[in-house]
């Protein structure tokens, strides 16, 4: 049976949440942390565990078919391949950091320095936009200690909470840059691989989709029943069910997480009663 090869970081930030929206598309799999390869045992896919740097070139050498990597790897390393879907997790910035006592007041300023990173594409490429021109090293780790020990004057690095650079004596100046975990695929799949692919995003799409919801139940009195639409900005018109109180309507939607104490409390006002709210498990078009 053909199935598609997909590349997940073994171990690290990308791994658990990579892992978890698989599992959460009903794809089952023995994840022990050893194994290198395993099989689902209903759905055909293999999975390769990999360190995330190796990841775009084995999708690009067709080791691997897709794979989940750091937009910043994707970017940096630079190989021909899809960016099949943006999936939101490991969220970070790839950002400037000079030493406290460095008086920065824009790229400009890093005009001559030296600047360690192990993102040199992306900085590059930056540095150029903006007309400046540093000495960049590439350096492969703990890229924050090398103001202090003298081999650079600034970084550009890898934030998230901002703890790393505080503890050593630096300050972010410019995030130029953010990124996410991405779905990355071989842009030439053959025809049968792209089927499975296909399959799969639309499972990942229906998991993440519901993620973004939540279903809502609730009364009303049947007269408030027109303003309802233009409150909850649902995706279709929402269910109405008649009550024995023939003044009253029971009404079944779904609505964007993000808006949703705002639609409560603008519900609550019509005079919604008995209001229940769940999580939606899956939700495909
Ligand atoms: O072993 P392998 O090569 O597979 O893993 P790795 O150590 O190279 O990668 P890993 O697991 O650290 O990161 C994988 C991906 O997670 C990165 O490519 C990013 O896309 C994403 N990510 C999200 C991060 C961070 N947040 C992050 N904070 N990657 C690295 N960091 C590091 C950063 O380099 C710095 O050292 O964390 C430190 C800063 O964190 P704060 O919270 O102190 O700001
Ligand atoms: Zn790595």
């Amino acid at each position: 049976m053909e199935r598609l090869k997909i590349a997940i970081q073994k171990k690290g930030r990308l791994s658990e949440d990579s892992l978890q929206l698989i599992k959460d598309c009903g794809v089952h799999f023995n994840s022990s942390s050893r194994v290198l390869r395993a099989e689902s045992s209903n759905f055909p896919i293999e999975f390769l565990f990999l360190r995330d740097d190796d990841i775009p070139s084995y999708v690009y050498d067709g080791v691997a078919d897709i794979g989940i990597v750091g937009r910043n790897e994707h970017d940096e390393q630079n190989f021909p391949l899809d960016i099949v879907r943006d999936l939101g997790f490991a969220k970070c910035r790839l950002s400037i950091a000079v030493p406290n006592e460095f008086e920065y007041d824009s790229v400009k300023s890093l005009e001559g320095k030296r600047i360690a990173t192990s993102y040199p594409t992306i900085l590059g490429a930056y540095l150029k936009e903006n007309g400046v021109s540093s000495r960049v090293y590439e350096i492969s780790g703990s890229v924050e200690i090398t103001p202090s020990v003298g081999v650079s004057d600034a970084i550009c690095d890898l934030v998230s909470t901002g703890a790393t650079l505080a503890s050593n004596g630096l300050k972010e100046v410019d995030a130029f840059y953010t990124s996410t975990a991405v779905m990355i695929a071989h842009p030439n799949l053959p025809a049968a691989k792209k089927e499975i692919l296909e399959r799969l995003l639309m499972r990942m799409d229906a998991v993440r989709k519901a993620m973004d919801y939540k279903y809502i139940m609730f009364n009303l009195p049947k007269k408030h029943l027109s303003e309802v639409a233009g409150i909850i900005h649902g995706m279709k018109s929402p269910t109405v069910t008649p009550l024995v109180d023939d003044q009253w309507v029971s009404v079944q939607t779904v609505v964007l997480e993000d808006l949703f104490w705002d639609v409560l409390e603008k519900l609550k006002a019509l005079g919604a009663q008995g209001i229940l709210v769940t999580a939606i498990e899956k939700m495909a078009d």
